[in-house]
């Protein structure tokens, strides 16, 4: 069900690995672009009349209201399954945890005596925070996106999520039970674009935001990237991605359960093992197809993503070819089932996040390891890193100079300023002294 491509010997590209070579899905952003404008300025000018529109027009019911009532939100989490309550505590306890040491401190430089620039760390103002909630319905990600906003100070936000038929068009119980839990009380019962959309250019019932975040599907990233430069966003999120690189020291049980765990989320997810172990590799396409048959999901999502192209097992002919290939593929998850697995971790360069050894799938880190699980798709993990308190942070550089510090410069500032034909530039010093600066320029 999976296929092979194999690198090994005169197979491996000399002139290193070219990420086209590897299993990726294919996303068409840009298309979706065009559906998606109309629908943007739709939002913009009808407000939320058009978002009861597209909610029964996208997700088949017709609510009143955009802004879910508070009371919604007391009874979600008073029903809630106090197991599903006792684990989404413990998931926010230990995001928090991780989260909070991740807030910045200001820096104060002083250049020159008189002369400092501090750089002051800033929450955004207000953040839309978005939870799909089409195939997949997670709490869980309610916690990935809030924890870190609140630990970084932002004082408004606000969740938007999809409104569900089968109840009365609010969004799931269990979301409304998370954001109740994390103190959320501002919740949209709106998905897709047009949440992003709302969150963008506001509407009568919800401020407009500064920024939106969260995972989504097609819609919602090409939404997302129609409307940043008016917004912030964190990233455009692709399907899930899990790659595991592993030696012959690795458990193929556990292989391949990572590799359907992921699998199981959507049919263009990647499950991708990189080995050098055509033992091991062999001995996981034989437990994928045990264990895919006792799972659910089997037909819809797994076997297309475990067979789609986006996935695959990539034969190498050692560790250090093996790093060679995730740090092209740059995947969202990695996992290091090697020997010595920490010093190879530790050489990774590119991956959203890294899992070391046996006992961290990537299960963990979705639900309760402390880490985040909103984390750059598509190859983006060489560019860009999941969300974090440093997502919600804008460092301002606040520049403060004494007369004599100013002075002491104020020659190579007109000089530039002469360099580049701005000459009020340099005039906007010169104003400042009775030109002749010090250094007689
Ligand atoms: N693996 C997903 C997150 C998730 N898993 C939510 C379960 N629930 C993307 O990182
Ligand atoms: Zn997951």
């Amino acid at each position: 069900m999976i296929s092979r491509i194999d690198l090994r010997g005169d197979a491996f590209p000399v002139n290193g690995i070219d990420r086209d070579l590897l299993p990726r899905a294919e996303l068409d952003v840009e298309a979706a672009l065009e559906k998606v404008r109309p629908i943007c300025d739709d939002v913009h000018h009808r407000g939320t009349a058009a978002l009861i529109d597209y909610a029964e027009r996208f997700d088949g019911v017709r609510i009143e209201r955009v802004r879910v009532p508070a009371e919604a939100l007391t009874r979600a989490l008073k029903e809630l399954d106090p197991a599903v309550r006792a684990a989404l505590e413990e998931s926010i306890r230990r995001a928090r945890l991780v989260h909070r040491e991740q807030r910045r401190t200001d820096t104060t430089v002083q250049v020159v005596p008189g002369g400092t620039v501090t750089e002051r760390w800033v929450p955004v103002e207000r953040v839309g925070l978005y939870v799909p909630g089409g195939r997949s319905v997670y709490p869980s990600s309610v916690i990935m996106n809030v924890v870190p906003a609140q630990e970084a100070g932002v004082g408004s936000m606000a969740v938007a999520s999809p409104p569900q038929a089968d109840f009365g068009g609010l969004p799931h119980p269990t979301i409304l039970a998370a954001c109740a839990l994390l103190g959320v009380d501002e919740v949209y019962a709106a998905g897709g674009a047009q949440a992003v959309a709302m969150f963008a250019y506001g509407t009568d019932e919800c401020r407009a935001a500064n920024m939106v975040t969260g995972p989504g599907n097609i819609w919602v990233a090409a939404a997302k990237r129609l409307l940043k430069g008016r917004i912030g966003i964190d990233a455009e999120a692709g399907p899930t991605e899990i790659a595991v690189l592993a030696d012959h020291t690795a458990d193929p049980v556990h292989v391949a359960a990572d590799l359907i765990s992921q699998a199981e989320h959507d049919p263009l997810a990647a499950s991708v093992l990189v080995t050098d172990s055509e033992e091991l590799a062999s001995a996981v396409e034989k437990e994928l197809e045990a264990q895919v048959a006792a799972t659910k999901h089997i037909e819809d999502r797994i076997v297309p993503a475990l067979g789609g192209r986006q996935s695959g097992i990539v034969l190498v002919d050692g560790i250090e070819q093996g790093l060679a290939v995730v740090d092209a593929y740059a995947a969202e998850h990695l996992e290091i089932q090697t020997e010595n697995a920490a010093e190879v971790a530790a050489r990774v360069r590119n991956a959203g996040a890294i899992f070391v050894g046996p006992y961290a799938p990537v299960s963990l880190g979705d639900y309760a390891a402390g880490s985040n699980h909103v984390l750059p798709t598509g190859g983006c993990a060489c560019h860009s890193s999941g969300l974090s308190v440093q997502s919600f942070l804008r460092g301002i550089h606040v520049v403060d100079y004494t007369r004599e510090a100013l002075a002491e410069v104020a020659g190579h500032v007109v000089t530039l300023a002469e360099a580049e034909d701005l000459p009020a530039h340099g005039a906007a010093v010169k104003a400042r002294f009775d030109w002749k600066v010090p250094d007689g320029k």
